[in-house]
């Protein structure tokens, strides 16, 4: 997007902000690398979407905030340092849209964001639903987010939306939790069977709403999207899950992350340049 660097959050309207922290992944390392690649790669982003016929950089004030200060040898110390950079942000009155990072940095992100907003409805593009209670012991990580966030009330019970789920589970009882919040769940399945109607029937229900979108690359099928920590096959094309950020056009986008992105493990360099693509889409609908 060749955007200006400007660390000042009161000249902006959106605050582009890159968080280089993979101390959250349980597999294949790297998203720290994400920020850093998919500043390279949206290079080539042009301005105006024929699309959605927009143009998100002469409707708001659009800048590359820079890359968060996270410590990588502290997933506590990290979160503190994230909560408090978004909180800033915020308090200026800017939106994020933050690039991971792995997943684990969603939940700081959506603590600074719930004590602005209060608490928020969540849609969540994943291939995981990342609600388990822990990994190894530990409370934090990239696959706990959102067990975290519904358990200190920062997400609204029956005001999340996941999509693209797939893949194998631990157990029957893993969506026990999901199913207790009345989490609404479209499976990669169901997406490749119906289609676009099958998400814009939940989608009713976030009109109005602050509404937080989170993105991990690993949505998309890895022939799309090979540089990501946890990839899992039978999963989106690029155009489906740009078709599912058109299809939030309308919504009140409080912020979003896109999250996962590995460039060690990517090819070519094209997950980067789907995601640099991916974030261009989301400020098309902020
Ligand atoms: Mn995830």
């Amino acid at each position: 997007m060749r955007l200006p660097h400007i660390p000042q959050p009161e000249e902006l309207e959106v605050a582009l902000v890159g968080v280089p922290f993979d101390g959250g992944t349980t597999y294949r390392p790297g998203p720290r690398f994400g920020p850093r690649n998919v500043r390279v790669q949206s290079a080539i982003i042009r301005p105006w979407n024929p699309a959605l016929h927009v143009n998100p950089f002469a409707k708001y004030r659009i800048a590359d905030f820079g890359d968060l200060p996270v410590n990588p040898l502290s997933i506590e110390d990290t979160f503190r340092r994230i909560e408090q950079g978004i909180a800033t942000v915020l308090k200026a009155g800017a939106r994020t849209a933050c690039v991971g990072g792995d997943h684990s940095i969603s939940l700081p992100i959506l603590r600074a964001v719930v004590k602005k907003h209060g608490p928020v409805h969540l849609i969540q593009f994943d291939a995981h639903n990342d609600l388990w209670d822990e990994y190894f012991g530990s409370k934090y990580s990239h696959g706990t987010p959102f067990r975290r966030a519904f358990e200190e009330g920062l997400l609204v019970d029956g005001g999340v939306l996941q999509v693209g789920l797939r893949g194998q589970v631990y157990g029957e009882d893993d969506f026990d939790f999901a199913r207790a919040r009345k989490v609404r769940m479209v499976t990669a399945e169901e997406f490749h069977k119906k289609g676009l109607p099958a998400v814009r029937r939940h989608l009713r229900a976030f009109r109005g709403k602050p509404v937080y979108v989170t993105l991990d690359i690993d949505v998309v099928d890895p022939a799309y999207a090979p540089g990501t920590g946890t990839p899992q096959v039978g999963g989106l094309t690029s155009y489906q899950i740009i078709e599912l950020v058109h299809a939030l056009r309308g919504l009140n986008i409080i912020g979003c992350d896109l999250v996962e992105v590995s460039p060690p493990y990517d090819a070519g360099e094209i997950t980067s340049l789907l995601a640099a693509n991916l974030l261009y889409e989301l400020l098309c609908v902020f």
